[in-house]
């Protein structure tokens, strides 16, 4: 007689930031953790799966993920979306823990084992002028990364995305391994508003990075950020431009809603491009990918329908040489970064693991096995995805509304950001 599930619960909760979690029991008292954070719209995936998910989850083989993701995927009618997707994906990615630890074993064994020693990981260096540019990219360099995604501030805005923290979070761009607080949306009942202006940021970017690149030398791998902000044009000249900096990837240069427009970026550079962190199935990135649009798809496995989705857009992409370069901000939780690394360490096609590393406060809630040596991650070798949640620490830290900004041109118009 196989194992049922008994419970399953969803956990709201913040420290440091906010986070959904979705804890599944067994029978037998296995439990496995799953992750479902949406930043900014927690509640919306906290509800969908305590009211219409849990209630389904009870009674059924937790060892028959596939069958589950289809139910709960093809089941809904509803298909794709984040808050669809990321729930679905706390389910998977809950039942990859409970089989790794009814196996005894680390999830990666069970994809197939590992197929490299460590996995390559970025993480942000953020600075307003150029000097704490190069500090904050020395300061990453110096805790052992290999590879830093440079964001900087433009003159004449006051505020940017990326490199200025909301009121009320400490923005530190100290040298820990990972931790560069900007990343969690601001707290209070409504957005903060940016003032965004592309003409300015064009002007001031290419030489920015360049600057960092002389500074650096030719060996750290060097990323950049343009967060959906361009039009296809605009986007053009930017990764052209960009050229002499050599950079690992240029991401989300322009959203990727209208998809065809990045043949126009394409014609114009060589710069290599990372699309994907707001994509959540295998449709939204089908065509990118089959037309070698992108270098890099950065589907997060959670948000992308778990480990059971994000293995097949990966698989998708291993055909077209197109490599994963997966989401992982400290807006997701330990455990999704848990998951991305046990996919990673047995996927052929995988490229690079975003890694900003948590606060101690988010740590002392969500324990994990993986470890950050010289610039490269491992998982660890604790069965499942080898993460623990202290229920306690997190009552301790209830939710707090907070948003993730809004952009507005000068004219007042709301912009992309
Ligand atoms: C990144 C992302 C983040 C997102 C954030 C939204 O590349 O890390 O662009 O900065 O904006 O995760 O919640
Ligand atoms: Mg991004």
């Amino acid at each position: 007689m196989p194992d049922r599930i008994v419970s399953a619960d969803v956990i709201v909760c913040s420290p440091g930031r906010n986070f959904v979690t979705l804890k599944i029991t067994t029978a037998d008292g296995v439990v496995g953790w799953g992750d479902a954070t949406v930043n900014g719209r927690e509640l919306s995936v906290a509800s969908y799966l305590r009211d219409h998910v849990a209630p389904l989850l009870l009674g059924r083989d937790p060892q028959r993920i596939e069958d589950t993701w289809q139910y709960l995927y093809r089941g809904a009618y509803w298909r794709r979306g984040p808050i669809t997707m990321a729930a679905i994906g706390a389910v998977d990615l809950a039942l990859w823990d409970i089989a790794g630890k009814i196996a005894g074993q680390p999830v990666f064994n069970l994809l197939g084992g590992a197929v490299r020693d460590r996995i390559l990981c970025y993480t942000h260096a953020n600075g307003t002028e150029l000097p704490e540019v190069l500090d904050a990219v020395d300061a990453k360099r110096a805790a052992g990364f290999v590879a830093v995604r440079a964001q900087f501030g433009v003159p004449g805005l006051d505020q940017v995305y990326g490199v200025h923290a909301p009121e009320g979070i400490d923005d530190d761009h100290g040298a820990g391994a990972g931790h560069g607080g900007y990343e969690p949306a601001g707290r209070g009942a409504r957005p903060v508003e940016e003032v965004w202006d592309t003409g300015a940021y064009l002007r001031h970017a290419p030489a920015t990075l360049a600057a960092v690149r002389d500074h650096v030398g030719p060996e750290l791998k060097l990323l950049h950020d343009a967060h959906h902000r361009l039009r296809p044009v605009e986007a053009a000249r930017l990764a052209r431009e960009l050229e002499p900096a050599d950079l690992f990837w240029l991401e989300d240069v322009t959203p990727a809603e209208n998809q065809q427009v990045l043949r126009l970026v394409r014609e114009h550079s060589t710069t290599p491009l990372a699309i994907g962190e707001v994509f959540n199935t295998i449709w939204d990135c089908q065509q990118l990918i089959i037309e070698q649009q992108i270098d890099y798809i950065r589907a997060c496995v959670m948000h992308a329908g778990g480990i059971s989705h994000a293995r097949r857009i990966w698989d998708l992409a291993a055909l077209y040489q197109v490599l994963a370069g997966p989401h992982g901000p400290s807006d997701v939780s330990p455990i999704t970064m848990a998951a991305s690394l046990h996919l990673a360490l047995a996927t052929p096609n995988f490229g690079i693991q975003e890694y900003m590393g948590y606060e101690p406060v988010t740590e002392e809630v969500f324990g994990h096995g993986w470890s950050f040596t010289d610039g490269y991650l491992h998982p660890g070798d604790a069965p499942g995805l080898g993460v623990t949640v202290d229920e306690e620490a997190a009552a301790a830290h209830p939710y707090q509304p907070a948003y993730l900004p809004v952009a507005r041109t000068r004219d007042g118009a709301i912009t992309n950001w």
